[in-house]
């Protein structure tokens, strides 16, 4: 009898709790969410988003939004004139939920040249608001619409020519989120990819204009994330912490191109595709249609730069659609190891067939004659052999391999030097007085071999010309 009384203060009060939460109705046709009040849309530039709308009831929205036609650089040295939606390239993010009646004022600068108007994909209307909304310099435009569904939408400028306003930069994001918000995550990012069309080719300086037929075929000079080269690269790169969700609102303008998101060494734990309700999981590149969008997110667990690409890869290394994102905290060996070691290797060809052993190191057949030759055959040893690290100048790579190239370690001591090429280096040296704290490791190379490389490389970018021989060398080998 008293087990039943507890069931049914139990039943109440579930039944209590779940009114509260329930205050508002769920209603079949998003037409009818009542709105209460008004408020002022929060507006964003790239890469940031606003406010999410969490547990808001749907509002009258009064969203302001300007249009700057205004210069910028496209990437070192080269300018252009981009046409914007609130002075940005991709526009100011704007962020509604379902059931929002959106006042939308759009105002065109007096200094402006052109007339524009827009077209919200998250529109139910004619021209998703272009035919409302065109707007002369000096004026200002408003209409309303309700948004009846969720998803993340694209808005672009629909005034002709349409390829052309697109193309100068005039599009965006809109997002509707559903009742009671998109599930809370801790990093939220801003990113439209764009193709642009300029008279001159990539690279080349100074203002340069658009180009129609360029555009019309298709044959971008920059394919670019929001709005130009390195946007997101260096110090603008987005960010987060080890053990953090970031969910990535990923739009694409065009004009003409279509884009594979991907993100190098991640994987997305869920894509919602296309913008809208259906959700993918564990996906490597999501296809952006020009004109749409998608929201990408996934938890980042170890460390590191993470770089945002369109995997037509030509776009990303030679057009600039590349971005980063830098990822700070601690390592997570079981899920990344980092570099373990790196090993010597030697594939298996002709002459290679038999790995020389510690021991017995081949001398070679016919020995060098004399200076010339010396030069000769330790050049072959060195493009084989230390090439590969220490570059084909002997410039070395900054931070990793030390220069031979006018080398003070290298020139102050030759039997010194004669031991690194024999018996390897490790731990902290100073060359040219930069720390190198590294491993090289030991050369399998006869004693000529030793000693015409080594000549080769004092006799070579500024070094102090010794001549080295095979008796130097052994007597190095010979010492311990
Ligand atoms: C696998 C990469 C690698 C290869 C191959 C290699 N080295 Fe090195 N070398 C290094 C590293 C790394 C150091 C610095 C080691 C340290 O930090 O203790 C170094 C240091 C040196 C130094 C002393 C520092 C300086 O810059 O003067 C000399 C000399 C040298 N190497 C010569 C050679 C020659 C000659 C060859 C070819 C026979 C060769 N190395 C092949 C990686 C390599
Ligand atoms: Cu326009």
């Amino acid at each position: 009898m008293k087990n039943q009384l507890n069931y049914l203060l139990l039943f109440i009060s579930l039944l209590l709790i779940s009114c509260f939460n329930n205050q508002e109705k769920n209603y079949e046709n998003t037409s009818e969410i009542p709105v209460s009040r008004e408020m002022t849309a929060e507006l964003t530039s790239p890469p940031n988003v606003p406010t999410p709308v969490g547990r808001r009831k749907a509002k009258k929205l009064i969203v302001k939004m300007e249009i700057l036609e205004k210069e910028g650089e496209m990437t070192d040295g080269v300018r252009y004139v981009y046409w914007t939606f609130g002075g940005t390239v991709p526009g100011s993010f704007i962020r509604t939920r379902i059931g929002d009646e959106v006042e939308f004022h759009l105002q065109n600068h007096p200094d402006n040249k052109l007339p524009h108007n827009i077209d919200l994909h998250a529109v139910t209307g004619p021209g998703g608001g272009a035919e409302s909304s065109f707007v002369a310099p000096g004026h200002e435009k408003v209409f309303s619409f309700k948004t009846l569904n969720p998803g993340l939408y694209v808005y672009h400028c629909a005034t002709a020519p349409v390829g052309m306003h697109i193309a100068n930069g005039m599009y965006g994001l809109i997002l509707v989120e559903p009742e009671g918000g998109l599930p809370i995550v801790d990093k939220e990012y801003y990113i439209m990819q764009g193709d642009f069309y300029t008279k001159g080719a990539n690279g080349e300086r100074g203002l340069q204009p658009f180009d129609m037929q360029k555009a019309v075929d298709e044959k971008a000079d920059y394919v670019v994330f929001n709005g130009k080269v390195g946007s997101l690269t260096g110090d603008n790169a987005i960010t987060a912490k080890v053990g953090e969700t970031v969910r990535l609102f990923v739009g694409n303008g065009g004009p003409g191109l279509v884009s594979s998101f991907h993100v190098i060494g991640e994987i997305f734990d869920k894509v919602h595709i296309e913008g809208g309700n259906k959700i993918n999981e564990n996906v490597q590149t999501t296809l952006i249609p020009a004109g749409g969008a998608a929201l990408v997110e996934f938890k980042v667990d170890v460390p590191g730069t993470f770089i945002l690409v369109d995997h037509s890869i030509f776009r990303a290394f030679n057009k600039g659609a590349l971005g980063m994102l830098k990822v700070e905290g601690e390592e997570d060996k079981k899920i990344y190891s980092g570099e373990i070691r790196d090993d010597i290797y030697l594939p298996e060809g002709p002459g290679l067939q038999e790995m020389p052993t510690t021991n017995e190191i081949v001398e070679s057949k016919i020995p060098a004659k004399n200076f010339d030759e010396q030069m000769k055959f330790g050049k072959q040893v060195y493009m084989q052999t230390c090439f590969a690290c220490h570059q084909s100048e002997g410039q070395g790579v900054p931070n990793a391999f030390p220069p031979l190239a006018k080398s003070d370690y290298l020139n102050a001591d030759v039997n010194r030097a004669i031991g690194v090429v024999l018996h390897g280096l490790t731990g902290e040296i100073t060359v040219n007085g930069e720390k190198y704290n590294s491993v090289m490791t030991r050369q399998m190379l006869s004693s000529e071999e030793i000693a015409n490389v080594l000549t080769y490389v004092y006799n070579s970018w500024g070094n102090s010309e010794k001549v080295i021989n095979t008796d130097m060398v052994e007597k190095v080998k010979n010492k311990k």
